[in-house]
């Protein structure tokens, strides 16, 4: 093997220090017995062979993560990542006179949505040419590339802004979902009594020149599950109105970019 001239990484450093120093208070304050931490062993271990650590940290760790970076800041509020976001999504072609479609089967069930949007920059100034990812679940409430049924790339997309910021794109409503909970997740959600749903949500990634990436949720007013979802991930913000038009929905957001 070769020798490799081993760094130091500071930010590590500070980061594992901080943590084992929090996990020591909690262990003290929490007086955990041996049993109990080897069935937590146990559990974490079950956890990661079942494929669900990005699971159960997206859901119960990330809306954290999100709230340190946006509190008291300008600008659309961001949401979770989550586990389902895959690369490389099909661009959506534009034809003239016609609305830009999200990937989807011939025969895809659900309800049409016409979504649309504006992007702009925290200084009023709009957005075009913004790079928009979208994805979201079809109406059994699965995503793609995480269903043996669907084509991989299915109810995903990416496309850009127009000259003025806006876009428009041709979708289905999206609907509430279960995370899986059959599994180590589900295990702890009957431990804390938690059911395992989350409110139907459209996942939006903005990426504009001289601007953070903005990352996040659309979410629809009068859905069961926006006052407790499980993945905590509802922001103010990201709550819009359903509208029913002749023969499909509409719904629209604005979003608003921060300057890096
Ligand atoms: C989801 O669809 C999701 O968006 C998150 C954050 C967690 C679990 C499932
Ligand atoms: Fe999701």
């Amino acid at each position: 093997m070769q020798k490799q001239a081993v760094q130091k990484n500071e930010r590590v450093e500070e980061v594992f220090h901080l943590f084992v120093k929090h996990v020591q208070n909690f262990l003290k304050e929490a007086k955990l017995n041996h049993e109990e931490y080897t069935n937590f062993v146990n559990w974490a271990d079950r956890l990661g062979r079942a494929g669900e650590l990005p699971l159960y940290t997206d859901v119960f760790l990330e809306s954290h993560v999100l709230k340190a970076m946006y509190t008291n800041k300008p600008g659309t509020q961001p949401s979770l990542l989550g586990p389902y976001f895959i690369e490389g999504s099909p661009l959506l072609k534009k034809e003239p006179g016609k609305p830009l479609v999200l990937t989807q089967r011939h025969d895809e069930a659900g309800e049409v949505l016409m979504f649309k949007g504006n992007v702009s920059s925290t200084d009023g100034m709009p957005l075009p040419n913004t790079r928009v990812e979208m994805w979201q679940n079809d109406h059994s409430g699965k995503y793609s590339a995480f269903d043996a049924d669907a084509p991989r790339y299915n109810l995903r997309g990416h496309f850009y802004t127009d000259e003025n910021g806006d876009f428009e794109v041709k979708t289905i409503v999206p609907v509430p979902y279960s995370i899986p909970a059959d599994g180590p997740t589900g295990e702890f959600l009957k431990y804390m009594d938690q059911h395992p749903m989350r409110p139907a949500h459209l996942h939006l990634m903005f990426e504009a020149e001289g601007h953070e990436t903005l990352i996040t949720q659309v979410f629809f007013e009068g859905d069961e599950w926006l006052e407790t979802d499980v993945a905590d991930g509802v922001r103010t913000d990201l709550v819009t109105k359903l509208e029913d038009k002749s023969g499909h929905k509409e719904a629209s957001l604005n979003f608003v970019m921060r300057p890096q």
